[in-house]
């Protein structure tokens, strides 16, 4: 019996592409559209037709420039030497200023580069995010996407903006670089008495396992339903079949209740939007209005009061 499966082995049969719902003509026309028989192995078959359009070249443009001068740097810091630059590309940064020059403009090769490039990869970001706007507007959708996007957007620019320049030193901001970033992200949680005790960072941890579990519940229900159906949208939504019925029921039976086909994407959207939304609430309130969470948590009754076993000796994290 044939069973639909949309991965590996789904029978690709194709005319000609489908350019999507008349519209009025933007500034810029759509590009063309073709088909792809490996693309359709993971998804549909038909890439294009893309619209570009003006936020769109100019994200791309401010995205290349950043990406320009972050990897020039980066090639300039191991003496412009191809293979080093290969070899030890996960480890080279584009580092911000020293704290010496707080919110002013060093010089380019003490950290000037570091704002020019956070400029652009910015303006590159935030252009993305009109694009994405104005795309669904002009499809008459609901602006979901974009909103979404902006909660990440919200987080970055808490790490590289808004707190730096509450704090009055752009040193407080991350550097570009693979493990850098990660340097700085495990010396942020030190420098500030162990990110753990911060309530947002739990809160943002809460979210980002949910939402795993979330994708994960969801994604195996519409499989498990598919031998009915589940997976063939729009026959769901013209002919109801059993497939939701019992992929519902499925849920009533092992866990009391279920998501409706509107609110599983309601519960998945929150759960993603809040991972960012608590996070930037955390990093904005460190260093700012906390100083240490570690501390705070004694203070509120977080951290496990231990025993005093070394009355003499003290804990470096309560030290002064
Ligand atoms: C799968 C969608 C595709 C996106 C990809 C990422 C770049 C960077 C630039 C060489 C899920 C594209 C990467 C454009 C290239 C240069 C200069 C999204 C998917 C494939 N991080 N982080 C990664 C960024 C922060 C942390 C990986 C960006 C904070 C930890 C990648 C930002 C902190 C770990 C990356 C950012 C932090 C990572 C995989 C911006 C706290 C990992 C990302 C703009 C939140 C993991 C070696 C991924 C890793 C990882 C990119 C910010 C912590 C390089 C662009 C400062 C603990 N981060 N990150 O798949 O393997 O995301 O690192 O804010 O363990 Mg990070
Ligand atoms: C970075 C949003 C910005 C991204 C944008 C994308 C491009 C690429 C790509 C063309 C990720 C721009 C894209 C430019 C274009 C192409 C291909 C989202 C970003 C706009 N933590 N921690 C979190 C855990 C510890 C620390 C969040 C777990 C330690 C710091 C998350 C553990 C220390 C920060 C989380 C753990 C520490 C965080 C991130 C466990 C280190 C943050 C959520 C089990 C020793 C960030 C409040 C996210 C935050 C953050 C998880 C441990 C430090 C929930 C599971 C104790 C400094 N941590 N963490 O979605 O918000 O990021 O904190 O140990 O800043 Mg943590």
């Amino acid at each position: 019996m044939a069973t639909y499966q949309n991965i590996f082995n789904r029978v690709q049969v194709h005319g000609e592409p489908d350019m999507g719902v008349q519209l009025p003509r933007g500034v810029w026309g759509r590009t063309g559209a073709f088909f792809s028989h490996l693309v359709g192995r993971f998804a549909e078959a038909q890439i294009g037709p893309i619209y570009l359009g003006t936020t769109g070249i100019a994200s791309i443009v401010c995205g290349l420039i950043a990406f320009e001068i972050i990897g020039l740097n980066m090639w300039a810091s191991v003496g412009w030497d191809p293979v080093e630059f290969v070899r030890l590309l996960p480890w080279l940064a584009l580092e911000p200023p020293a704290p010496e020059y707080g919110l002013s403009f060093p010089p380019l090769n003490e950290g000037g580069w570091w704002l020019v490039a956070g400029f652009f990869l910015t303006a590159s970001i935030i252009l993305w995010w009109i694009r994405m706007y104005r795309r669904a507007v002009a499809l008459g959708m609901g602006t979901h996407v974009a909103w979404a996007f902006a909660s990440a957007i919200w987080l970055y620019l808490v790490l590289g903006l808004i707190r730096p320049v509450m704090m009055g030193s752009w040193s407080e901001a991350v550097p570009f670089g693979i493990f850098p970033h990660l340097d700085w992200t495990t010396a942020f949680s030190l420098r500030y008495g162990n990110l753990f005790y911060n309530p947002f960072h739990m809160l943002s941890i809460t979210f980002l396992y949910g939402s795993a579990l979330l994708f994960a519940m969801h994604g195996a229900t519409v499989l498990a339903a598919g031998n009915y159906g589940g997976h063939r949208e729009i026959e769901q939504i013209v002919d109801v079949g059993t497939a939701g019925e019992r992929a519902a029921l499925f849920w009533r039976w092992t866990m009391g209740f279920n998501a409706t086909f509107e609110s599983i994407h309601r519960w998945a959207w929150w759960f993603a939007v809040l991972v960012t939304l608590t996070g930037g609430i955390g990093i904005l309130l460190t260093g700012t209005v906390v100083d240490n969470w570690y501390l705070w948590g004694l203070e509120h009754g977080l951290v496990p009061p231990y025993p005093e076993s070394y009355p003499d000796l003290v804990d470096p994290a309560a030290a002064p």
